[in-house]
């Protein structure tokens, strides 16, 4: 039995959903707001000293960490294989799983929280944001997202990392010159992890990066067409409104950033 407790927007947890899709699994649901800081509890702490979402139990097994429970996955359930054939190919999978670790995840929370969460759990929390900060576990991460919250995308690390996706959507350009996937001719864990960080940075508006890359644009549009896409944000209920493409309306400004 497979059960995952995630979020219906959480990136990490979306991947994790991707590949249980390609892999036709089903799963018990156990859905936390990430607001409310459902991850932060006890209990919740007792299966992952992290708290962050998600963690996946798999007959009674718990798993933690995103690429972990994909490659997991993938070792449990190997058909359809999301691993190519060549060792070479393997090794390029391999680069494209570890970039959200690196820097990705990273740069992926600090655009979301500027461009439109930040503002979100401000007007939630009310009086309240405070202490839901001091409940996260790890100081960094909470002295990053009160800055954005305060500063949105002034905050100085943000051009940093908008850079990071100006800089991967330029390797995807060129890694698509090469390969009809990002890592072989075939759909690997590659494309599975990096979909949901592409999915966002869509989902909030700034789709213009890939304006003149239209290697990329087409792998979006193929990666859109699977059925495993629907696992990206069929999961309500939602923390954040996450429809409105807020970044639209600060592009000139991020743009600006890119370029600095
Ligand atoms: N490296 C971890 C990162 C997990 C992570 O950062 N999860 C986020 C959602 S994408 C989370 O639970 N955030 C809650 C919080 O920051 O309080 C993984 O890949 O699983």
């Amino acid at each position: 039995m497979l059960e995952l407790y995630h979020n219906n927007i959480s990136v990490c947890a979306q991947k994790v959903r991707v590949v249980l899709s390609e892999k036709d699994q089903p799963w018990t649901n156990h859905h936390l707001s990430l607001a409310r800081g459902e991850q932060l509890t006890p209990e919740f702490k007792a299966m992952n000293p992290r708290g962050v979402v998600p963690v996946l139990v798999h007959d009674g097994n718990v798993i933690v960490e995103s690429s972990v429970i994909c490659a997991y996955l993938d070792e449990v359930f190997p058909d359809p294989p999301l691993m190519p054939k060549k060792p070479v190919e393997r090794a390029t999978m391999r680069l494209w799983c570890k970039l959200p670790d690196d820097i990705l995840h990273m740069a992926c929370a600090t655009v979301s929280f500027a461009v439109s969460f930040g503002p979100q759990l401000k007007k939630q929390m009310g009086d309240g944001l405070e202490e839901r900060l001091m409940k996260m576990p790890d100081p960094a991460r909470r002295e990053r997202q009160r800055a954005l919250i305060e500063k949105g995308i002034e905050t100085p690390f943000f051009r940093d990392h908008i850079k990071v996706f100006e800089k991967t959507f330029g390797e995807m350009e060129a890694q698509l010159a090469r390969t009809k996937w990002l890592a072989s001719d075939t759909y690997t864990l590659a494309d599975a992890e990096i979909t949901p960080y592409v999915e966002r940075i869509d989902r909030l508006g700034l789709d213009a990066m890939w304006e003149k890359r239209p290697r990329l644009a087409d792998w979006f549009a193929r990666i859109k067409a699977r059925p495993s896409f629907k696992a990206i944000s069929d999961y309500p209920p939602t923390d954040y409104d996450d429809t409105g493409r807020d970044g639209r309306k600060s592009w000139s400004r991020i743009k600006e950033l890119i370029a600095s």
